[in-house]
């Protein structure tokens, strides 16, 4: 069981060649524009909840190759069953910004209509299941599609994003227990950031890594430097091809830092210094996927130039459209339980409606 980390661009953008996934240089441009994107997206993002335009804001900053290299290393039908700081895997399967935004603003352009979170979308055409805030519930959700999956001759793997907070809830366990007895095509995806909200790693557990916890469930560990793109999808395409050759499940713990807040309602600088901040910094996954292109020729500072600013026009156009959109029509608070409403819904709708009629709301004031 390997519990060394893996790793194959160093932290000054070196390589080991012996460890290079094959990836075509096509997938490694559209990989790293992923990434620019999302710390784009997220730097806007804050920005707007700061701005009170959106009400709250997860960030994912620093955390864009864990995610973004796990998504690339599955194929399209698989599952991901999201936690909430995964924007850029979403992206990556095409999730459209405007949506992104619009669900954030609660708006009719919402997928979900107005009735979740912020952050928490859900992305049913991109096989990627609607983000819960119950923290660890994806975990046995995807161990049971998983081994659906597997009972249905479907030659998916299913894979669970989480963070390393989410392995003190008892889903982790039953999640993994059950995966490990039923050998589901399963990848636990762990994203070690560090933090659970305020509580550091060392008080979440004394076990020597998260990935060594595989071993107790009888599945595989892996351990993978999670800013280290390369390194991400060599470990989850193992993973994925050990689930569907029929040989179980794998438990990855890519090792990286939550370089932002908790979420837009966390002051981080309460629990850590700004030098171990500013450490991490200059472990940016970003910036070392960027020096292994250089060095393959595909990319320069003029290319770079031109991307942060076609991102830059696209994030604003996706702001500015959603931005057009009124709240979710009020009847539509009856939808999307059942396929088609029941008799009792009808009827309760019809009366809310009325309702309305004979009451409307007080304008707002301007
Ligand atoms: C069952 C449950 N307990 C507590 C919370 C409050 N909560 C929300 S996020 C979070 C921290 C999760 O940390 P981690 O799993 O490491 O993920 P990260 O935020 O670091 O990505 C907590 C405790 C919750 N949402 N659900």
């Amino acid at each position: 069981m390997a519990l060394e980390l893996v790793q194959v661009i160093t932290e000054q953008g070196s390589l080991n060649r012996k460890a290079e996934p094959a990836i075509p240089d096509q997938d490694l441009l559209v990989l790293y524009r992923t990434m620019v994107l999302t710390r784009q997206f997220d730097d806007r993002m804050m920005k707007l909840q700061r701005q009170g335009r959106i009400g709250f804001y997860l960030q994912s900053l620093g955390e864009e190759a864990a995610h973004i290299g796990a998504a690339y290393a599955l194929g399209p039908k698989d599952w991901i069953y999201p936690s909430y700081r995964e924007p850029g895997a979403a992206f990556y399967r095409g999730f459209p910004l405007t949506k992104y935004v619009s669900q954030l603003m609660g708006n009719a352009n919402d997928p979900i209509k107005g009735r979740q979170m912020p952050v928490h979308f859900s992305y049913r055409e991109g096989n990627f299941t609607s983000v819960s805030s119950p923290v660890g519930t994806q975990i046995p959700q995807a161990t049971g599609t998983a081994w659906a999956a597997k009972l249905a001759k479907d030659p998916i793997v299913v894979l669970a994003f989480f963070g390393e907070g989410a392995t003190s809830e008892g889903d982790f366990h039953v999640g993994l227990n059950f995966a490990g007895v039923f050998k589901t095509p399963s990848i636990f995806f762990c994203r070690n950031n560090g933090y659970a909200i305020s509580v550091p790693l060392s008080r979440q557990t004394a076990s020597e890594s998260i990935a060594i916890k595989a071993k107790a469930y009888g599945i595989e560990g892996v351990r993978v430097d999670g800013n280290d793109i390369l390194a991400v999808i060599k470990a989850t395409r193992e993973a994925a091809d050990r689930g569907r050759r029929g040989d179980g499940a794998t438990l990855i713990e890519a090792v990286t830092y939550r370089r932002g807040a908790h979420s837009s309602s966390d002051d981080p600088r309460m629990y850590r210094t700004d030098d171990e901040v500013e450490r991490q910094t200059l472990l940016d996954p970003i910036f070392r996927f960027r020096k292994y292109l250089e060095e393959k020729k595909l990319w320069n500072d003029q290319k770079e130039d031109m991307l942060q600013e076609e991102l830059k026009n696209e994030i604003l156009s996706a702001v500015t459209e959603s931005e057009k959109f009124g709240p979710p029509p009020v009847e539509s608070l009856f939808e999307d339980v059942f396929a088609e409403l029941t008799p009792e819904l009808k009827e309760q709708q019809q009366y809310l409606m009325d309702h309305l009629k004979r009451h409307p709301r007080t304008p707002e004031v301007k």
